[in-house]
């Protein structure tokens, strides 16, 4: 893919990023992500499927709670407007000399919000048509978009969730607004992450009514959407907490307690984040293969977490282990079929020059490509689920059978349980063992 060239370029000295191989010393190529690879019937780029963040990567600056930004972007503009074209450009850019064949965006990361909801409007559909421009000029698709209904303050408590009905109100003109720029821009699926849909304290929340209140709104997006002409899914992305106290998408199980709750299961599906996964406690294997197990993995945000810091850094990812044990559990998906991955991850604050963007997601990819090779080498070797299927095969005839069909009643099964009973290993010290001589031979 020859890069995007807007009125300028702005990520000067960096040209296409290339495979290598892993013997290169140059830390702007890959070494393991050879797009065109095939593995498993598919190329890597087809399996895949990268997205960049936009938020992360053209909008977060380095600043945290206890202090201002570190980075400075050349696209940066005093004029709102002028910032969000030479913005768009400069992601184009990156994302063309990376060649990662999707994005990711929030209303808010794309255009300034103006001063009122009609500027809101205005601005985003002038910029959807700039970014349209952008994608039919590359080929660069949009993965998904979603509505920032958390920053401003309006939404301090909740947006769908908010105990006060005009502000409902407005989260639902943007969630209207953003559908309707998600079909302009061919988005394949539209992301809701409730960060503010959950509460700060139960003494002044009336949990069930605002489950309720937002269960009514996911309804609401999925007629609008479909009314409209929107093909794709609706992800719910789980998150325990941060900023509330408590999210009601909490982690992929109540997710998806809730998608059935209210009868959405064609529609809606998850947006698994590996960071959100194990904030809630499990690793981000567990929330995938929950979502596998429903038929209800839509997409993936790829980062990591700080295995000491309860909270979520959102660091690209470089653990070959998660990513291998994240890649076994989507291939035995069949893939990630619409979804993809997408780097909701952002540099450390003091990866402050402007290459370290690039190799923060050199570094993302290359480590999921790996990941890739390994869950192959682990499934066509077949050791590890013929131990699997070993270790359930007294269900697969007889009475185990008769049992999972629901042949059996408690009083039958009981007077099956006088036997003599052998112990019989789980051998997890053996299948670590062999992941390494998978990981490492
Ligand atoms: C926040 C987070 C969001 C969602 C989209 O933790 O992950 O960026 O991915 O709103
Ligand atoms: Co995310």
């Amino acid at each position: 893919m020859s890069y995007f060239k807007g009125e300028k370029e702005y990520f000067k000295g960096i040209g296409n990023i290339e495979f290598e191989g892993k013997k290169s010393d140059n830390p702007l190529s890959f070494k393991f992500y050879d797009k065109d690879k095939v593995i498993a019937g598919k190329t890597m780029k087809e399996h895949l499927r990268f997205a960049c963040a936009y938020w992360h990567s053209f909008n977060a600056n380095g600043s945290d709670p206890f202090g201002g930004p570190t980075m400075s972007f050349p696209f940066n503009d005093a004029d709102p407007k002028t910032n969000d074209i030479q913005k768009a450009d400069a992601a184009f850019e990156f994302i063309t000399k990376m060649d990662m064949p999707y994005y990711c965006f929030h209303d808010a990361d794309v255009a300034n919000p103006g001063k009122n909801v009609d500027e809101y409007q205005v601005n985003l559909h002038a910029m959807a048509k700039e970014l349209k421009k952008r994608q039919d000029a590359t080929g660069v698709k949009l993965l998904w978009n979603t509505t920032n209904a958390f920053s401003d303050k309006v939404f301090m408590n909740g947006a769908a969730t908010n105990p006060e009905f005009d502000v409902v109100a407005r989260a639902a003109l943007q969630i209207k607004t953003c559908i309707d720029v998600n079909i302009e821009l061919g988005g394949e699926n539209y992301v809701f992450w409730g960060g503010r849909e959950g509460y700060m304290s139960l003494l002044n929340t009336d949990m069930k009514r605002e489950r309720e209140h937002l269960g009514k709104m996911l309804i609401m997006a999925r007629d609008y959407g479909r009314k409209v002409g929107f093909t794709g899914k609706f992800l719910i992305e789980p998150k325990p907490m941060e900023p509330s106290k408590h999210q009601y998408d909490f982690d992929a199980q109540s997710s998806i307690a809730f998608i059935k709750e209210y009868g959405l299961e064609n529609d809606y599906a998850c947006n698994i984040e590996a960071n959100h996964a194990t904030l809630a406690g499990h690793t981000f294997e567990h929330d995938l293969q929950v979502c596998v197990d429903n038929g209800l993995l839509g997409s993936v945000d790829a980062n990591q977490g700080d295995a000491q810091n309860g909270w979520d850094t959102d660091e690209f990812p470089s653990d070959v282990y998660t990513a291998t044990k994240a890649m076994l559990v989507i291939l035995k998906n069949g893939g990630l079929h619409a979804g993809g991955l997408n780097f909701d991850a952002k540099r450390r604050r003091n990866s402050t020059d402007l290459e370290d963007l690039f190799i923060a997601h050199i570094s993302g990819m290359d480590s999921f490509a790996l990941g890739l090779e390994v869950a192959d080498k682990i499934i066509r070797d077949g050791k590890i689920d013929q131990f699997v299927t070993n270790r359930y095969s007294s269900f697969d005839s007889g009475n185990g059978k008769k049992f999972e069909e629901g042949k059996m009643d408690l009083e039958g099964l009981a007077t099956l349980g006088n036997k003599d009973l052998k112990l019989i290993s789980g051998r997890q010290e053996y299948l670590e063992a062999l992941l390494n001589r998978y990981m490492f031979s």
